[in-house]
């Protein structure tokens, strides 16, 4: 059975909805910030970063997209992304990777212990240019969703809109702030939070309502 190394309201939210939603058997370790310090931890997953998924043989995965690739792949049944192999499948990675490589980067720049930046001064200025980045990827994905929607897929719901809800969770400088700019985001996210197989998960993680 699946391993998932969850932390409330953090990068494990992409990973624990999506088991939600197509209701593949996992066990669920709450981990505190301390535990995902700890150097233990960096066995499973090599920078200390939540999420990981830890695999029957032992091993773990680690990167929330490479971790929703592989679920979404490993149980076609469920319909959570394209056949892998067919364009469509290219287009949801590309998707897939558009925002985790650019939009939650983004995001973690202007994180409060922020790595790049040595004082006050320089912390407030990456917090203006990550909401300005933000602004612009979110102007992406809302034209895209105005284009093709109601999904990021189109028709077809998929993990890309479970990804995405994710990441408008901490949406800055507030979730609410990124609705009221991007209508059609506002829409999806709340479309996704109306999803009954995720209610539980959602109290879980206390992103229920969105944060203004
Ligand atoms: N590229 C990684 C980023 C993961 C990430 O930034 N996780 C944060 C929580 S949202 C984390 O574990 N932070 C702990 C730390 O920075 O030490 C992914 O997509 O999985």
């Amino acid at each position: 059975m699946y391993k998932l190394y969850n932390v409330k309201a953090w990068g494990s939210m992409s990973v624990h909805f999506l088991l939600e939603e197509m209701g593949v058997p996992y066990t669920n370790i709450w981990m505190t910030p301390e535990q995902v310090a700890a150097p233990e931890y960096r066995g499973l997953s090599p920078l200390g970063y939540i999420p990981a998924l830890g695999l029957d043989d032992g091993s773990a995965l680690f990167e929330s997209a490479a971790i929703v690739s592989f679920l979404a792949a490993a149980h076609p049944d469920k319909g959570m992304a394209p056949q892998p192999g067919s364009n469509e499948h290219g287009e949801f990675l590309s998707w897939l990777h558009f925002m985790s490589t650019n939009l939650y980067v983004a995001i973690n720049m202007s994180d409060h212990d922020n790595f790049y930046a040595r004082d006050e001064k320089e912390a407030k200025f990456l917090t203006t240019k990550s909401i300005e980045r933000c602004d612009q990827l979110w102007g992406i994905l809302a034209k895209r969703l105005e284009a093709e929607g109601p999904w990021l897929m189109g028709e077809a719901f998929s993990a890309l809109d479970i990804y995405a809800f994710m990441l408008c969770c901490w949406g800055k400088p507030t979730e609410s702030s990124v609705h009221v700019k991007f209508p059609a985001i506002a829409k999806l996210v709340e479309a996704v939070r109306a999803r009954p197989k995720l209610k539980a998960a959602l109290e879980a993680h206390g992103v229920m309502e969105p944060r203004s």
